[in-house]
């Protein structure tokens, strides 16, 4: 699969500590909403769906977690551990997350404010919409 992308992410490398920045041409859309998923208990599993439109970016701020991604015909396994590398998942590809460890959290880019219908929940309506 060729269309997920692994975005270096400028370090700023410091004897007080690391410095990160995402700016506009790191990421290829513009950034309309952040959010962050943590406190995920071990075990647990996120996603498990596409989006029609949306674009998103995803970073391991802390500890690691994976990202299963699936474009209806190969599935690859992508797995995030550094804080100066993200996640670029365009349009139209299944996510799942899973294997977080203690005190991981994900950052999320995306190029849209939230929208349910934006959301595609069921595989099989995700599998059909790849053959239309
Ligand atoms: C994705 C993965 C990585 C909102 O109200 N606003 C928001 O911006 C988001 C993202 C979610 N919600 C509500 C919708 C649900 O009632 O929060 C609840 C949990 O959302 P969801 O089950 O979609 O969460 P995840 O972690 O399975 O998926 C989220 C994103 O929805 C999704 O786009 O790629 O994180």
């Amino acid at each position: 699969m060729s269309n997920y992308k692994l975005i270096k992410i400028p370090k700023i490398e410091d004897r007080r500590g690391n410095l990160s920045v995402i700016e506009k041409d790191c990421v290829p859309f513009d950034i309309k909403r952040v959010y962050y998923l943590y406190d995920v208990p071990s075990g647990a599993y996120r996603g498990g769906h596409a989006h029609k439109a949306l674009q998103q970016f995803l970073v391991a701020l802390s500890g690691s977690f994976e990202v299963i991604l699936k474009d209806g015909k190969n599935t690859e396994r992508v797995m995030l551990n550094r804080p100066d590398q993200g996640l670029l998942i365009p349009t139209g590809i299944w996510r799942e997350l899973e294997n977080f460890s203690s005190g991981a959290v994900c950052l999320v880019l995306a190029s849209d404010v939230y929208d349910e219908n934006d959301y595609i929940r069921n595989f099989k309506t995700f599998k059909s919409s790849k053959r239309t």
